[in-house]
């Protein structure tokens, strides 16, 4: 084992090995060598197939751990308090010891991979240093894409203290036991954050957000605590910038629940001439207020961890080309020629293939079965977006003109309004509402509350996060603009209204003209709207339909309730004003 200089991660380490008691440590520098020797290590053991496009492979997840598990999730900050009605809770010192009894001996058998991580760009003020032990080399050359990983980033961490995420597939090996090709433990899993002391303890699964420490659990639960401390903002929110014909440029965040349109709103080929869209980042914006008083975003993450399921190079002609080469596809379909298929992909299946679960897949064999997981996943770098913003690295953000929050509802929400002010668009967002999709176990299409589309990601009290909202309001600061979208409004016979994607650009003009005064919109109590002529829109995707507001206001009393006094005045004020106006008329 190379030897590591930070003296809290030596500790660590020695106190990690006598607990899950690896056969060996490999402490990840993030060369090229480094990732060549675990993909053939990952090949042998028939994790990976190596694909027909140049430095890309294919995993199969066990199909009992497919997507995040948020019922085996858990906050467990010293107060239950702390955690808030949204969140599990259990009490740290019995959780740690449950955890404890887990994990001894977990790592039998098996290589222990030390992957020293930073989030947020190299020499970023903002940047916060990590290190997760892991024993899934699956883990480790997926992070390699998606997190700045290996020597740069251990010499970063310096010697003072990191966030400690520890990871283990809950499988541990006898000596003359043959591995299985994804070793998890769906039955025993356990996504368990400790906040005071920026911890998080996953046991259990192979899977995204559960095993890739460094995105929901870290760069979202963890952070989330970390900016109410320090009174910045971590959301999970794309970054993109919007540049009209003249070649004046904006940025804008947004944030949609998982599975909801980020990663394509983040990668928009425009259908508009003149106007484009480039990216800083597609699902994570960690934000700061400026010297100039202006809100600034960086990225935290290095690549994208995309949904595959629906890509095409008609809806997302750049998520394909980022996604040629050096790419780790999850749960997709194997095609005969060893390239990748899901569904949505073309409008023509191929004749054959082998589904995510390994099976013969075609016009005859299986036909039930899909080819790809609704939740199949790409990872691939940001710089190999062929639409990457040139600031999408720099040090201290990119400055925030507009928020635009956004959910997946059928009915009731129109397609585009702007809040009227920060208040009511802190509102908007605290009341957004979404059905639900396959990113996370359990019944898809179910209307929820997703406040912020942070529900399964706010690592604190819910109503104390919509605090620390309102109070990013002070005198000095130039707070952007605040919007809300709904690309998913369907007809009576189940068709969506609104083209979507490419043409989501027309409402990004219109965000842009609103920011500049150039448009004046129309007034109404749920926010200021567009003329449908201005977006060339049948106005149905406008319209407030009264009964649908009535129980929408109605409900949401109830869900603001449940926070009882943590709910701010503010939020409670800008409900009773919608509520009385859906009443009266
Ligand atoms: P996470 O990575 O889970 O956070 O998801 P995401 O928010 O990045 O969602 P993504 O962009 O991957 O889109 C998820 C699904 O929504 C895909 O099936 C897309 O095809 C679909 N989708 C995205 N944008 C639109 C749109 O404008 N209109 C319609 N109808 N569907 C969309
Ligand atoms: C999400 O579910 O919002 C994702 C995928 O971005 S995962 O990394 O699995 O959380
Ligand atoms: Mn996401």
């Amino acid at each position: 084992m190379k030897a590591v200089a930070n003296e809290h991660l030596k500790k660590w380490i020695e106190e990690m090995c006598l607990l899950c008691q690896p056969k060996d440590v490999q402490i990840i520098d993030g060369s090229d060598e480094e990732n060549k020797q675990l993909i053939q290590k990952l090949i042998e053991s028939k994790t990976l197939v190596k694909l027909k496009r140049p430095g890309s492979y294919l995993a199969r997840s066990n199909p009992e751990d497919v997507a995040r598990v948020e019922d085996r999730t858990f906050i467990c900050s010293k107060s239950s308090e702390n955690a808030g009605p949204t969140n599990n809770w259990q009490e740290p010192a019995e959780i740690k010891t449950k955890l404890k009894g887990l994990f001894q001996g977990c790592m039998r058998g098996r290589t222990m991979y030390v992957v020293p991580y930073l989030m947020g760009p190299y020499g970023s003020p903002y940047a916060k240093g990590a290190v997760e032990i892991t024993d899934s080399p699956y883990v480790v050359v997926n992070m390699r894409l998606m997190a700045r990983v290996g020597k740069r980033a251990e010499e970063a961490l310096g010697n003072s203290e990191f966030v400690k995420c520890l990871h283990s597939v809950g499988r541990p090996l006898a000596a003359d036991e043959k591995d299985v090709s994804w070793p998890c433990n769906p039955k025993e899993t356990y996504i368990v954050h400790f906040p005071e002391e920026r911890e998080v303890w996953s046991f259990g699964s192979g899977y995204g957000g559960n095993a890739l420490l460094n995105k929901k659990c870290f760069a979202l639960r963890l952070a989330s605590c970390m900016a109410r401390d320090e009174g910045w903002l971590a959301e999970h929110m794309l970054i993109i910038s919007v540049t009209n014909p003249e070649g004046e440029k904006k940025y804008f965040t947004a944030s949609f629940p998982s599975a909801c349109g980020k990663t394509n709103l983040a990668m928009l080929s425009s259908t508009l001439p003149g106007w484009k869209v480039e990216c800083v980042g597609d699902d994570i914006a960690w934000m700061h207020w400026g010297k100039d008083g202006r809100l600034y975003a960086v990225n935290p993450e290095a690549g994208f961890f995309g949904v595959a399921t629906g890509t095409s190079m008609k809806s997302n002609p750049n998520a394909m080309k980022t996604i040629e080469k050096n790419a780790i596809f999850t749960n997709v379909g194997l095609t005969d020629d060893g390239d990748v298929w899901w569904e949505g992909m073309t409008d023509v299946p191929p004749q054959h293939l082998i589904n995510w679960k390994g099976e013969e897949w075609g016009q005859a064999a299986v036909p039930t079965e899909k080819a790809a997981h609704p939740n199949s996943r790409f990872t691939a770098a940001t710089s190999q977006c062929p639409v990457v913003d040139p600031l999408y690295e720099a040090p201290l953000g990119v400055p925030i003109s507009g928020i635009i929050f956004g959910g997946r509802r059928s009915t009731t929400m129109p397609l585009v309004r702007q809040a009227l002010s920060w208040e009511h668009g802190v509102f908007l967002g605290a009341s957004m509402t979404s059905e639900t999709t396959a990113a996370a176990k359990g019944e898809v299409g179910k209307l929820r509350h997703d406040p912020f589309a942070m529900l399964p990601f706010c690592g604190y009290h819910m109503g104390d996060y919509f605090a620390h909202w309102l109070k990013q309001k002070v005198s000095g600061r130039k707070c952007p603009e605040i919007f809300y979208v709904n690309w998913f409004l369907k007809d009576d016979s189940g068709k969506f209204l609104w083209p979507g994607f490419g043409e989501n650009m027309k409402v990004l003009k219109w965000m842009c003209e609103r920011i500049d005064g150039k448009t004046k919109g129309v007034k109404t109590p749920i926010g200021i709207r567009p003329e449908a002529q201005e977006l060339g829109c049948h106005p149905q995707l406008l319209e407030i339909n009264q009964e649908s507001w009535k129980k929408e206001t109605k409900d949401l009393e109830s869900y603001f309730a449940t926070f009882g006094k943590k709910l701010p005045q503010e939020l409670l004020e800008e409900q009773k004003k919608l509520q009385k106006h859906f009443e009266c008329c």
